[in-house]
């Protein structure tokens, strides 16, 4: 069943999206929470890279499993190494594709347990923030093993 998942491509703008109708679920959170470790395992494949440097993903990294669903890896928010004129274009992507994406079908947003319990973090992230804004349906994953600090 893996084999059947597959890379099929990174997109740096709205124009580049696949055009079908085929469903697409997004992984969402900050930087370093685990997004595509998560991919990893739900694919049973080494199919996101992962990396311990946070800010890695800089575009919108697409999976798909035969022509039933796609799986799209999403740039964290928060720690990203990358120049203002990047986060610029990224974040009017990110916008396009919320607000313009047929295909979006469901949302999955992966926090760290102790971050959200934590008060001294404005509960958790930009992504809740942002979902919260335009009233968008998502479902919350909490990773309970993650250890990392956000100063
Ligand atoms: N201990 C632990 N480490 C994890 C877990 N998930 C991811 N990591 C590590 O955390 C780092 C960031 O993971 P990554 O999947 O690249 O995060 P992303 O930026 O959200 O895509 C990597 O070094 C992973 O190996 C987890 O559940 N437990
Ligand atoms: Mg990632």
């Amino acid at each position: 069943m893996n084999e059947d998942w597959k890379f099929i491509k990174e997109v740096h703008s709205f124009k580049e999206l696949p055009s079908d109708q085929i469903p697409e679920f997004i992984f969402w959170g900050r930087s370093n929470v685990g997004k595509s470790s998560l991919i990893n395992s739900l694919t049973k494949k080494r199919i996101a890279k992962t990396s311990r440097t946070p800010g890695r993903t800089k575009s919108l990294v697409f999976f798909q499993f035969k022509n039933i669903l796609r799986i799209v890896d999403f740039p964290g928010y928060g720690f990203s190494k990358i120049s203002a004129n990047q986060i610029i274009k990224l974040d009017l992507l990110l916008d396009q594709y919320f607000q313009k994406r047929k295909n979006l079908k469901k949302i999955f947003l992966y926090i760290i347990f102790r971050l959200a319990l934590s008060l001294k973090v404005n509960f958790v992230d930009s992504c809740m923030h942002y979902l919260f804004h335009y009233f968008m349906t998502f479902f919350l994953l909490v990773n309970s093993a993650l250890r990392i600090t956000y100063n």
